[in-house]
């Protein structure tokens, strides 16, 4: 099993520098896990890496690059995969804030690419959120960087067979992905297996630069409205093997310039869990904020929660299911001499991440209990604290 390790479990972020005048290019072979993990996810900054899927068998096969210019090899995926219906986002048509989504059986979808006659409607549909990975558990046609292997939100959910955050997008040139900052506030490393990706990527915060007048955001932006704004952005093209870490919070908007074809992954970790759970506890307050003249009805925090989990995605015992479970595991292995850590894709923790992991949930939950955040939730701050008192107990180890 191969170990990702950090070089010591400090939970101390390094601080941020002033942002770089572009965002960082690196090779995959001269960046090391600890320096991915203490100068990207801790500082939560973007990076490129490059050269990142060139053994994959999605990189290899999905693509013909016999002829000029390469295409998809659209024989191999009707061979591999079923016709099953997938989800792809119309982007003629806005919905809220994103496209108007629909579903297409796989097979009409991938014949589209073929017919040069049908251009209108083939640069129109975007396959995107596709759950490949999950529908097809023994199809390993890609394996996680070891760089993005600490990820609890996925250990979790593929361990416990739910829906996860694994995706894979096909987009024709011209389809986009409107302006947003990713679900629950977590990080995505989406890596390029064909095709180029054109990404506006702004900072925390900046995007406030961008509200109207009714505080809400745009649905999409060009460098010219982001100039004009006085917003300080960065604009990457993204290639075939190259991976994009988009850190906690930074909004983006993606175009593909050309045909691409892409992997994605969602997720937190020991690095960014304190910011998902004050996004959360955000959440939460906006809800009570909308529905303040029913704060004396029966349930009304259990109603609450229920609101959350549709707004947000999330509610608190979701997330605390996630910290607990992740806790458990590394306090098991701690409790024995040998004790593995299995994360997704074949990977293990070593032991300073393990600690690093544990140290971090007991500060969080530390300062939960202390700050009284699960107050209205009698039973889950129970089980909160009971968590802390066995990592507490387990201090030996610490
Ligand atoms: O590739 C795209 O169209 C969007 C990707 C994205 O938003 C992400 O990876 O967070
Ligand atoms: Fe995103």
């Amino acid at each position: 099993m191969e170990e990702i390790e950090i070089s010591s479990d400090t939970t101390v972020a390094a601080t941020p520098s002033v942002l770089p005048a572009k965002i960082e290019r690196i090779q995959l072979s001269n960046l090391s896990y600890d320096q991915f993990f203490r100068n990207f996810m801790q500082p939560n900054r973007a990076v490129v890496v490059e050269g990142i899927a060139n053994d994959w068998e999605c990189f290899r096969r999905w693509i013909d690059r016999s002829v000029v210019p390469p295409k998809l090899n659209v024989p191999y995926l009707k061979q591999k995969l079923a016709n099953v219906p997938i989800p792809v986002a119309d982007c003629g048509r806005q919905h809220y804030n994103s496209h108007e989504k629909l579903e297409l059986p796989l097979y009409d979808f991938l014949q589209s690419w073929e017919n040069d006659d049908t251009e209108s409607c083939r640069n129109r549909y975007y396959l995107k959120d596709w759950h490949l990975r999950s529908e097809c558990p023994g199809y390993e046609f890609y394996r996680t960087p070891s760089l993005f292997a600490s990820d609890w939100l996925n250990e979790y959910l593929v361990e416990q067979a739910a829906d996860d955050y694994r995706f894979v997008y096909i987009g024709p040139k011209g389809t986009w992905t409107a302006f947003h900052a990713d679900v629950f506030g977590s990080y995505s490393w989406s890596v390029n297996i064909f095709g180029r990706k054109r990404w506006y990527l702004l900072p925390p915060g900046e995007e406030q630069k961008l509200r109207n007048s009714l505080r809400n955001l745009p649905f999409s932006v060009t460098e010219q409205t982001l100039r004009d704004a006085g917003v300080t952005f960065f604009t990457i093209d993204q290639e075939a093997g190259e991976a994009i870490f988009v850190p906690t919070g930074w909004f983006h908007q993606v175009t593909n310039v050309e045909d691409a074809i892409s992997v994605n992954h969602n997720w937190f970790n020991g690095c960014n869990v304190a910011t998902i759970w004050s996004n959360l506890r955000d959440a939460l307050a906006d809800v009570r904020r909308e529905i303040d003249d029913c704060r004396d009805m029966d349930n009304f925090d259990e109603h609450c929660q229920v609101m959350l989990k549709a707004s947000f995605g999330m509610d608190y015992a979701d997330f605390l299911a996630i910290v607990l479970y992740v806790c458990d595991k590394r306090l098991v292995s701690l409790g024995e001499d040998v004790g593995q850590v299995k994360q997704i894709d074949g990977y293990a923790l070593g032991k300073q991440h393990i600690r690093f992991d544990v140290v971090t949930i007991r500060n969080l939950l530390h300062e939960t209990i202390e700050k009284g955040f699960l107050d209205d939730y009698p039973d889950l701050r129970k089980a909160a604290a009971s968590c802390l008192n066995k990592i507490l107990s387990t201090s030996r180890a610490l």
